[in-house]
């Protein structure tokens, strides 16, 4: 991979489709996602997801004990999907140095100790050598949720969880993304249309929009935590209190489906439909555009970086959300230093991106004047925000994320290299004190 330039070599791990329902859909997706999600949709737990749930990890444990060349190899696990695999992974290769990356919140402990396997789950995250989270504030939780639920030694200060005569390092590293490349000198112009002025003109036309229309855009997966219905609401309500406002606007909402087999998830697209319908009723504007435009299915990624540039505005209003790479995607996309971010407090962006219009997405009011003042700030007030929030994704770009990881690890690993040489070496002296 990838096909066109092949530099890593990736294996694929078949799965059966009652194995796809229980692991999948089940377990990690109708029993974890809105366990550590507070999005008010109950988690529902199977005991037959659950076995489907370790059978394949298991699956994936053995896989990668299988390509292992050395008895001390690095392994990078990712996310809510292969919780056990850590400890899996560890008791077959006790030397291995482990970075189990968590993409979503950690709840607190009671909202975790829902999970009848809570145990088990915290047990094969603890086989990692680094468990990361996108936030000091969801370390905090895991560290609290394994001191109510596990015998363990929590080092506070040192933030590691010793358990069973290992250690596990709990460490923050907030994800990013990979900043877009400066076109290389002696390169071809950029296509007129991919500059900002070229996607304005372009976005609008194929929306049917006027050149002046002032434009929203949301880009997310069609789930329940990222606050599509609280976006709408907001909208609504700006245009109530600014009818003026009523065919001026419009946010075009990208909804890419996601998980649609699942009764949640169908149930929240029929009312994304319904609502966005009966907004549309109420206030389309005199000249016949809508508020929203509602793009149930999936755009090519050149396309929503188009989106961004067109847009005035980005609505990132979550309810819950361990990062939101939308939030970033959008200020890297601005390389002409305008456009207003609307922010979520309830994302890990928000810890970092303190220039965005920060809203609580439930206080409808606040994110509908958040929408307002958008669309009204001037340009210098833009470009100020913009301008820093620019430096800080550019700086910290996923390749950061990665390295602090593999970093820390490499600093670990030399550790346990250490101690080992040193225990090698004292081990003779202490024999032979014991015979004198
Ligand atoms: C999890 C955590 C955390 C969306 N629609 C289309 C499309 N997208 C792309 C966006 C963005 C990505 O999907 C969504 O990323 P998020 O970070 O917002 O959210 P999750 O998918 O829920 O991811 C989250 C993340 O893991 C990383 O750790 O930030 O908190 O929930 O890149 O652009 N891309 C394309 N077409 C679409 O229709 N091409």
């Amino acid at each position: 991979m990838p096909p066109d330039q092949p530099s890593y070599t990736l294996r694929r791990i078949w799965l059966s489709r009652e194995e796809e329902a229980g692991y999948y859909y089940g377990f990690a997706n109708e029993g974890l996602w809105p366990l550590c999600h507070i999005a008010h949709v109950r988690p529902v737990f199977r005991t037959t997801d659950w076995e489907y749930y370790e059978a394949i990890n298991r699956r994936f444990a053995n896989a990668v004990v299988a390509e292992a060349r050395t008895d001390d190899p690095v392994v990078l696990v990712q996310d809510y999907h292969f919780a056990l695999v850590p400890r899996m992974v560890r008791e077959a290769l006790p030397k291995a140095t482990i970075i189990t990356f968590w993409h979503i919140p950690w709840p607190n402990p009671e909202s975790f100790g829902i999970c009848p396997w809570r145990e088990e789950i915290l047990e094969g995250l603890l086989g990692s050598t680094i468990l990361g989270f996108h936030t000091p504030f969801h370390c905090k939780n895991f560290l609290e949720t394994v001191d109510r639920y596990l015998e363990t030694r929590i080092e506070h200060e040192a933030s590691t969880i010793s358990y069973g005569g290992a250690l596990t390092q709990v460490e923050s590293y907030p994800i990013s993304i990979a900043w877009p490349q400066a076109p290389a000198p002696g390169a071809p112009e950029i296509d007129e249309a991919d500059t900002v002025a070229g996607c304005r003109r372009t976005i609008r036309e194929s929306c049917n929009l006027p050149p002046g229309q002032l434009l929203g855009i949301g880009v997310d997966r069609l789930d329940y935590t990222k606050g599509i219905i609280e976006r709408f609401e907001a909208v609504e309500r700006m245009l109530e209190l600014h009818p003026e406002m009523a065919g001026r606007f419009t946010l075009v909402q990208i909804a890419a489906p996601s998980r649609s087999s699942l009764d949640e998830y169908q149930l929240l697209e029929t009312r994304v439909r319904n609502l966005a319908e009966r907004i549309n009723t109420r206030h389309a504007g005199a000249g016949g555009a809508m508020p929203i435009l509602l793009k149930i299915e999936q755009h090519g990624a050149r396309e929503v970086n188009r989106y961004y540039r067109a847009a005035d505005v980005c609505l990132v209003t979550s309810l819950h959300d361990g990062m939101n790479l939308v939030a970033k995607e959008f200020i890297a996309s601005r390389d002409d230093e305008l456009g207003v971010l609307i922010l979520s407090q309830f994302t890990g962006a928000a810890r970092e991106l303190h220039e965005a219009l920060i809203v609580n997405p439930y206080h409808v009011e606040q994110s509908a004047g958040a929408l307002y003042r958008a669309l009204t700030m001037p340009a210098l007030e833009q470009r100020e925000r913009m301008r820093s929030m620019r430096t800080l994704v550019h700086d910290y770009n996923v390749f950061r994320w990665a390295g602090h990881m593999l970093l820390d690890a490499a600093r670990l690993r030399r550790r346990e290299r250490v101690m080992t040489k040193i225990r090698s070496h004292s081990r003779p002296r202490l024999r032979r004190a014991a015979s004198a």
